[in-house]
């Protein structure tokens, strides 16, 4: 169970529900759910999850809610995301501390996500008053035409585990300003980092008579949520994180109603190392990568791809640094990597281990660590497997800490290697050469939606468009114009003058 003085902050009460239609919640009718911490298998709360005949009633408030709120001018939709941002600033340590708790990211990990939350709000505040359209030179005489945008409708929210509070706010916070309600459904292994969202959007929203609380609602179940959700009519845009496999039925509901999907699916991300390099700044960013929030982000770096030069020496030292590294409970200060957030995460890393031994892979630790960490969760050593890139098993992605290392001769053969895999989320280059770094970035370049020069390949900042392209879903969230995504485009024609031309210079004359 979690620490009283933690719940009390984050307005969790003894008792959890699992549909809250703003303000108001009702008990889920479906199976029970119990939330583990990954850091002792310990369980922090228990809850009757939502049944699939309990959406209906949350997307009808939704969509009721929306009819107000999209009415409400968007620097006022602003203020109330402004002070969100505030009590998240407010609140920063408590959720963070939740986060750790409940999915085991390290502390600085937990606190970094939050921040992210509080970044996206203040994006979104400034964007509250530049929602703006262009002005088109129309070919007839005394005409206008402009673009105008408009709110979409309730947005529905699929998330994954590995990032449990901020998605949900990149997507949240851009939807609100854009004046749209959002249905969250987060994953089934984080409730509680979903409720004390909720709760802490909630409070925000007592304080401000113009906001319906249901531009907020929360539906904590199973894929049978996600699947009643993406089949709705009532909600046109659907943002999906997590794996290809339920990014792909989420697309595929959707699709079938000509409905609106942004999907931010796996990624395969591998950075590439030149002989110009400079090794320390590669080094603590492939660990960073490579590592953080134990290989679980969908931005984790999964491939090196070193030139043969320098392969060997930087191989050795990323070792040393995989083989010392600080495993352990994720609330001491001193550990860089915390457990898997499960058994299954555990099985599948071992599986894609003897796959790779299998295919000719020589595997370097990614054994279990039972010593000097918590029992009952699941701790592991990263594991650096020198493989050939043609190997099956590089083209998937595993959740956990494995890296694998290719080598390379030149650099359009690197290049190549990137872009063989079929998720195309964030790459890397390390080099102190303009002409490798600007040939890395473009249009023969990374095939990814990320590409970055002397920087890894996880960590990006808010300000900027984040997604990938082909099986990572071609969705782009958070900054950039993303939010157009998150509304309706409207073309608007003007006559003002007396006479009626047509387009393309057409007659058609009455008399
Ligand atoms: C994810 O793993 O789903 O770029 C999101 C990053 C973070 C977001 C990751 N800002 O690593």
């Amino acid at each position: 169970m979690i620490d009283i003085d933690l719940a009390r902050r984050l307005g969790l009460g003894p008792e959890l529900l699992a549909v809250h239609l703003g303000k108001a919640a009702v008990p889920g009718t479906g199976a029970r759910l119990i939330s583990h911490s990954p850091i002792d298998g310990h369980p922090l709360a228990q809850l009757a999850q939502a049944a699939p005949e309990q959406v209906a009633s949350v997307l009808e408030a939704s969509r009721s809610a929306f009819g107000r709120w999209r009415q409400v001018p968007a620097p006022v939709r602003g203020e109330f995301v402004r002070r969100f941002g505030n009590l998240l600033r407010a609140e920063k340590e408590a959720l963070a501390e939740l986060v750790t708790l409940e999915v085991g990211k390290i502390r600085q990990e937990g606190q970094g996500e939050v921040q992210e939350m509080i970044d996206i709000c203040d994006f979104a505040v400034g964007l509250s008053r530049q929602l703006d359209g262009k002005v088109i030179a129309s070919e007839r005489r005394l005409h206008r035409l402009t673009e105008q945008w408009h709110p979409l409708g309730p947005v529905g929210v699929i998330t994954a585990f590995n990032f449990p509070v901020a998605v949900w706010a990149w997507n949240a916070a851009l939807a609100w300003v854009c004046g749209d309600s959002v249905v969250w459904k987060p994953s089934e292994k984080a409730p509680l980092c979903a409720l004390a969202c909720q709760m802490l959007v909630q409070r925000v929203i007592l304080e401000l008579p113009e906001v319906p609380s249901e531009i907020s609602s929360l539906i904590i179940g199973g894929a049978d949520i996600g699947a009643a959700i993406s089949r709705s009519h009532d909600v046109p845009l659907v943002s999906a994180t997590g794996s290809v496999r339920m990014g792909r039925i989420v697309a595929e509901t959707v699709a079938h109603r000509l409905g609106r999907s942004l999907l931010e699916l796996g990624g395969n991300n591998a950075l590439v190392l030149t002989p110009s390099a400079d090794k320390d700044l590669a080094l603590r960013a492939a660990a960073f990568s490579a590592v953080g929030t134990a290989g679980q982000r969908c931005t984790s770096l999964r491939r090196l791809i070193a030139h043969h030069s320098v392969a060997d020496d930087f191989s050795a030292r990323l070792l040393k640094v995989f083989g010392t590294l600080a495993i352990g409970d994720p609330r001491s200060p001193d550990v860089l990597l915390g457990p898997l957030i499960d058994e299954h995460a555990y099985e599948a890393m071992r599986a894609a281990l003897e796959a790779a031994r299998a295919q000719g892979g020589r595997v370097h630790g990614g054994e279990r660590v039972e010593a000097g960490v918590p029992s009952g969760g699941i701790y592991v050593r990263p594991a650096l497997v020198e493989i050939a890139a043609s190997a099956p098993i590089v083209q998937e992605e595993t959740f956990a800490p494995i890296l694998y290392l290719h080598r390379y001769d030149r650099l359009e053969e690197a290049i190549a290697i990137n872009n063989q895999v079929r998720q195309g989320l964030s790459s890397s280059i390390f080099t102190r050469d303009l002409l490798e770094a600007e040939l890395f970035c473009c249009a023969v370049g990374s095939d990814c939606g990320i590409a970055n020069v002397n920087v890894g390949t996880s960590g990006a900042e808010i300000g900027a468009a984040f997604g990938g392209e082909k099986e990572t879903g071609g969705g782009r969230e958070s900054g950039s114009d993303a939010w157009k995504v998150y509304m309706r485009r409207a073309t608007n024609t003007v006559n003002f003058g007396t006479a009626l031309p047509l387009a393309q210079g057409i007659r058609f004359d009455l008399e």
